[in-house]
């Protein structure tokens, strides 16, 4: 590479992942496959429009590209529809909204603290100016459940037109079927925030809220589904022509989404993007990957088990998917940013997280938020599990010992190297 700053920074970046060990529950290291496809001369083309449909010439690949990446998608999910053309997670859930809502319209979503997104209507975004966001939360935080009555009497209140299921900090799986039972009972869209777990909902270890009914489901695709830094939105309904305009009805769905994220939101394609997250939706589909992802639950159900036996306290006691939350404050007494900052002086990354009503403030949360997603795609097993759990308490009860997080260090560093990258 003739530019020596990029060059240099690069592999910077390429040692510090292969010398740790990366804990952030939504993060991964995809293959040298989707690397190749985010790299290729698809970055090159424009393609507004869809496929068959575009307003460019020279769209003889770039058509069959992502009708492929559709069609793979659709087959994963089970879903009528895809939409591959998304750029991200925020994104993908505005669009959601926006092809379903008037401004002013109720949402209802997962409370901020107790696992919901900031995309769920964190006061600030563009969403929280635009709809109005009501909120359902856990009842019993030491099992995680979810107050489906207080959801039911919410709803009946207020109406809301989307009802949303989905998180980006809650260690259970949600019971989909109340969820249904509610949009039901007050006509909501049924919508799923499926970004954290959409690769094991993919792999067949966690339920699949079209199971259920539901409508829509917006994912990333660069979490637990190991693609590209991006994201999709599956529907149900009549798939139609995306560039003429269709009645609001919930059959069609997918075509309102069609429309408003192309040209509702967004321009031209990244078609480089697509052709990584087709790629990734093939792996996906492989055997390897359920055996990927059985292996992702049973880290974290070990991981889980040994930071508690080391009197490390975690929300909900446990978890069901590839993620944990831990009260860092209530174990020893200081913060989870405290916490990020001496993990990650000894190789160990994860981030601060809030919990549930967290007595802290979100930038000094009592919290931090562990997975392993990317640690498994290195090849660790429930084995491997207990070491992790003695590195973050000795580092945790030694935070102002520099010498002792030297030789911690040292040992992270030994360990990692010998799991290579993909
Ligand atoms: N930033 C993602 C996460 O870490 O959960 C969600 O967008």
């Amino acid at each position: 590479m003739q530019d020596k700053t990029v060059a240099k920074l690069i592999s910077a970046e390429e040692k510090r992942q292969r010398e740790g060990l990366e804990l952030i529950p939504s993060e991964n290291y995809v293959s040298q496959e989707v690397l190749q496809a985010m790299g290729s001369v698809f970055t090159n083309k424009y393609s507004e429009g869809y496929p068959g449909k575009r307003y460019y010439g020279g769209q003889v690949n770039t058509d069959a590209l992502e009708q492929l990446a559709i069609n793979r998608a659709k087959a994963l999910f089970h879903s009528d529809h895809a939409n591959v053309q998304s750029n991200s997670g925020a994104p993908a859930n505005e669009a959601v909204y926006h092809s379903w809502l008037e401004p002013g319209d109720t949402i209802m979503g997962m409370e901020l603290s107790h696992g919901g997104h900031l995309t769920h209507g964190r006061p600030g975004t563009i969403s929280a100016k635009l709809f109005n966001f009501v909120r359902y939360g856990i009842k019993d935080i030491e099992t995680g459940e979810i107050d489906y009555d207080q959801m039911l009497e919410v709803a009946r209140q207020t109406k809301p037109k989307i009802i949303l299921a989905g998180f980006s900090s809650y260690p259970r799986e949600l019971n989909y079927a109340k969820f249904a039972e509610i949009g039901a009972e007050v006509g909501a869209v049924l919508m799923a925030d499926m970004a954290h777990i959409a690769g094991l909902i993919a792999g067949g270890v966690l339920k699949n809220p079209f199971d259920f009914g539901f409508h829509v489901m917006t994912t990333t695709t660069h979490k637990t589904l190991r693609g590209p830094r991006g994201a999709m939105i599956l529907s149900q309904g009549t798939v139609s022509n995306p560039l003429k305009a269709v009645d609001k009805t919930i059959a069609n769905l997918p075509t309102l989404i069609d429309r408003t994220v192309f040209p509702g939101l967004q321009g031209g394609p990244h078609m480089h993007i697509i052709a990584a997250k087709a790629v990734a939706l093939y792996e996906a589909a492989q055997p390897e990957f359920k055996i990927y992802c059985q292996q992702v639950l049973a880290n974290a159900q070990a991981l889980s088990s040994e930071l508690m036996s080391n009197g490390i306290k975690l929300i909900t006691n446990g978890t069901d998917n590839h993620m944990m939350l831990a009260d860092i404050y209530s174990s020893f007494g200081f913060d989870g940013s405290v916490a990020e900052q001496t993990l990650d002086r000894i190789g160990l990354t994860l981030n601060k997280n809030v919990i549930p009503d967290d007595p802290l403030p979100p930038y000094r949360p009592s919290g931090i938020r562990l997975g392993t997603p990317a640690i498994t795609t290195r090849g660790l097993k429930v084995e491997h599990m207990p070491q992790i759990a003695r590195w973050i308490k000795e580092a945790l009860d030694s935070h102002n010992d520099e010498t002792k997080l030297d030789k911690l260090a040292h040992e992270v560093k030994n360990f990692a190297s010998a799991f290579p990258l993909p």
